[in-house]
């Protein structure tokens, strides 16, 4: 008979551990927000897709550790992500569009439960926004709070500290239930939303 002899665990040196998953538009700046928050690193000419990066970070006074996950070419893997952010080019208002359709992906393949977040990237680009506050607030208006939206540049590290601190101690908060979570906490479900406000299906 064999003993099993009982392996102590290393102690971690975090308490949360969130996946979070990029998703949105091909050039809206996916890859260059996570290379610029994790290795505060900026090409000019991108190429090509990281898998994931992972980023420790302190959240109202606790250790918590990030895994980044790119948008894999191909089929997406929503599954396991507690987090999911899509990023949009101001400058581009077909990308801002499909934030919708992205909602709708997400909300087939993935669980009630994950947090979005919706970036309104190259914010730094004033002379060539399309996007305007107006767009930014009917969309938010139309899906009731289901996401929480921020503008960030990945060019000039804009907003993109303080807005993955604002996630993480949001999802902390959901996990230990102190706040109301950025989902709405009414009667309708996030499907009804998705459903009712996007027109493609
Ligand atoms: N001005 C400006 N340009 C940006 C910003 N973020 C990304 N870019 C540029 O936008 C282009 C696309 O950036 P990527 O990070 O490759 O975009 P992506 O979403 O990962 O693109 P795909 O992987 O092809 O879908 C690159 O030329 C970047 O230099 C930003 O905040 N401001
Ligand atoms: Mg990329």
């Amino acid at each position: 008979m064999k003993h099993h002899q009982k392996v102590e665990q290393p102690p971690k040196d975090y308490e949360y551990f969130f996946k979070i998953l990029f998703c949105g538009d091909i050039k809206s700046g996916k890859t260059s927000i996570i290379k610029r928050y994790s290795e505060d690193q900026w090409d000019e000419e991108n190429e090509g897709i990281i898998d994931n990066k992972i980023k420790i970070i302190h959240s109202i006074g606790k250790a918590v550790k990030l895994q980044l996950f790119d948008q894999p070419k191909g089929v997406i893997y929503y599954r396991g992500a507690h987090i999911i952010i899509i990023v949009y080019d101001c400058t581009s208002m077909e990308s801002f569009k499909n934030v919708c359709l992205w909602l709708g992906e997400i909300e087939r393949y993935s669980t009630e439960s994950v947090l979005k977040y919706v970036f309104c990237n190259k914010c730094d680009l004033v002379n060539e926004r399309v996007v305007t506050q107006t767009h930014i607030e009917e969309l938010t208006q139309k899906f009731q709070n289901l996401f929480k939206h921020f503008e960030v540049s990945a060019k000039y590290f804009t907003n993109i500290n303080e807005t993955f601190d604002i996630i993480a101690s949001d999802m902390i908060a959901n996990l230990e239930k102190i706040n109301p979570t950025p989902n709405p906490t009414n009667t309708t479900t996030n499907s009804d939303h998705i459903k009712k406000n996007c027109s493609v299906q």
